[in-house]
């Protein structure tokens, strides 16, 4: 986060509200809203999660999710899983994600996903931890995502 966002922040009425598993952030007039944000449990020593979440845009803007940022994990990043002609799947980085005016995108299971790198400890199902969603417009939503086991 640079000088010039962090001065955006300031000069806008920055709303937060937190509501059962719903998060919402609103900042000028964007307005995300986080929905079941939740972090796949991994085998005990896993290098690597993936999280995911439904986000809604209220707003009339387009706005583009540019990457996360978590103290529970060593990494994290925005990744999308693409399958080639053989029927391979791979992960790529993904450097944004658009979010359309007044629509959602769901990041799930083989589609888009944040993934978490290192994690500092082993998580389980139950278990929460809060991850900083980064948006365009120097929008940063932190998110509660709760270890599920599926
Ligand atoms: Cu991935």
């Amino acid at each position: 986060m640079n000088v010039k966002i962090k001065g955006l922040f300031a000069s806008l009425p920055l709303i937060v509200m937190f509501s059962g598993m719903s998060f919402s952030v609103s900042a000028g007039s964007n307005t995300i809203v986080v929905e079941n944000a939740w972090i796949r449990e991994a085998p005990p020593g896993a290098g690597a999660l993936a999280g995911y979440a439904k986000i809604n845009n209220t707003s009339v803007k387009d706005v583009y999710l540019q990457g996360a940022d978590s103290v529970s994990f060593g990494m994290s990043m925005l990744h999308m899983t693409q399958e080639d002609e053989q029927h391979k799947m791979s992960m790529h980085h993904m450097a944004s994600l658009k979010i359309p005016a007044k629509s959602s995108v769901q990041l799930q299971p083989g589609g888009t996903h944040i993934m978490l790198m290192r994690p500092a400890r082993q998580l389980k199902a139950g278990d929460e931890v809060v991850i900083m969603l980064n948006f365009s417009d120097g929008i940063t939503a932190p998110t509660r995502f709760t270890v599920i086991r599926k």
